[in-house]
């Protein structure tokens, strides 16, 4: 089934707006969209843009974004301001309503905490980076491109009525949608961001074109956003056609792709997608500061590596990532991955070499293991077991 790569270079396009890379979530906040102008510059200092296509986009409309959201939603994000949100009670409530703003924090600090608030050019931002994964799934679906990359796209926790987790809209259901509309019957969307992949799971929980995969790190019920139990595989028709893989924290390359690699291949097997839709979230990376999984860069562009050894259409996006220096470094090497070059460890001069300091200008940068060893590895063998049994079921 797996077609041996053997090195064959595959038609890339690529997506990147420097529009996006200014966009301010506040100050303290962790999503820091600066990081894809990074990788971007990485990308460039690397030779890589020689050998892809960047592609310009217009971005989205609101009818583009009607593919996943209400049009009461649309209409708020069109219309909120910092201004209209400082100054006016009845704009907060209904930001409030839909999950945008500040609320008090629930671990009860006192404190008011912004997951998704109200920042300047909100709108246009969503437009923007919801374009760039719309305009990569079209680029496959003309079948012009093999490979589409849009490192600003990958938002999966943005629901229909709300937004939710950093994410206001949901680039990934809108880009699926397009994709089902193109020319593919069936779609497969993985996920190895380290948190769960609600949105997009909700979403399609009851179409069975769509399978939906995610690696999470999930620890009973307090990492974000607290779903994504091994139990949960979708509803009705599409029953089986959602998978969710928790893992430990602390979980490093080797315990993950054990899971990983059998897991995706007995996905395609039994699931045969005509697409394959990939969010790269890059907090799943060894030192990031929100999550605590334990990936190498190798490690996560393995997930990608994989993946490109089909020879099915593939959108790359990405997702979260927190340690914003890792994150260049792994979109970086996976677009290498993608294009199918080899690129070596030390990070060219560039505008943003000093970044990477702390990593010795490295690409492949170094973490201290935080796994503990033998505690997880019965727990991870039953989620596998777990997992090849709803696989089963979906195979008769
Ligand atoms: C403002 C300032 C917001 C500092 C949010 C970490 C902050 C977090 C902040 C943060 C933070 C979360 C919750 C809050 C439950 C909520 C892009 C109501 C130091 C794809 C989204 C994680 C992950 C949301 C997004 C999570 C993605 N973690 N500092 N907020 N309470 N929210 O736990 O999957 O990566 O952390
Ligand atoms: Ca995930
Ligand atoms: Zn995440």
């Amino acid at each position: 089934q797996q077609h041996a790569d053997g090195g064959g270079k595959k038609r890339v396009c690529y997506y990147y707006d420097p529009r996006i890379s200014y966009v301010d979530y506040g100050e303290k906040h962790e999503m820091v969209p600066h990081r894809v102008a990074m990788t971007h510059g990485l990308v460039k200092s690397y030779g890589l843009l020689d050998l892809m296509d960047r592609l310009r986009v217009a971005p989205a409309t609101k009818e583009d974004l009607l593919l996943a959201h209400s049009e009461d939603y649309l209409n708020l994000l069109r219309d909120l301001t910092p201004a209209a949100y400082d100054n006016d009670e009845a704009t907060r409530k209904r930001a409030a309503e839909h999950r945008l703003g500040s609320v008090p924090d629930e671990g009860g600090s006192g404190c008011l905490i912004s997951d998704n608030p109200v920042i300047e050019d909100l709108w246009d931002y969503c437009l923007r980076y919801a374009g760039g994964s719309l305009a990569a799934a079209r680029a496959l679906a003309s079948g012009r491109y093999e490979i589409a990359i849009n490192w600003s796209g990958g938002m999966h926790h943005a629901c229909e009525d709300k937004a939710s987790g950093f994410c206001y809209v949901n680039d990934i259901v809108v880009a699926i949608k397009a994709l089902l509309v193109g020319r593919f019957e069936r779609v497969l969307y993985v996920d190895i961001d380290a948190h769960h992949g609600d949105g997009v799971e909700n979403a399609f929980l009851k179409e069975s074109r769509v399978m939906t995969v995610s690696f999470h790190q999930y620890d009973g019920k307090k990492f974000f956003p607290r779903t994504g139990d091994v139990k949960d595989v979708g509803a009705t028709e599409a029953m089986y056609r959602t998978l969710n893989v928790p893992l430990d924290p602390g979980t490093g390359d080797v315990r993950y792709h054990k899971l990983f690699q059998p897991i995706m291949e007995r996905v395609m097997d039994v699931f045969r997608p005509d697409a394959v839709v990939l969010q790269c979230g890059a907090d799943s990376l060894a030192g990031d500061r929100i999550a605590g999984l334990g990936l190498s860069v190798r490690g996560h562009g393995k997930c990608v590596r994989f993946l490109c050894g089909y020879d099915l259409p593939l959108l790359l996006l990405g997702g979260g990532g927190y340690t914003i220096n890792h994150v260049a470094s792994c979109w970086c090497y996976e677009t290498a991955v993608a294009i199918g070059k080899e690129i070596p460890d030390d990070i060219p001069h560039h505008e943003y070499d000093k970044y990477y300091q702390s990593q010795g200008y490295k690409l492949h940068y170094h973490e201290a293991d935080r796994s503990n060893g033998k505690a997880q590895t019965k727990h991870m063998a039953e989620v596998k077991q777990r997992v090849m049994e709803h696989l089963d079921q979906l195979s008769d």
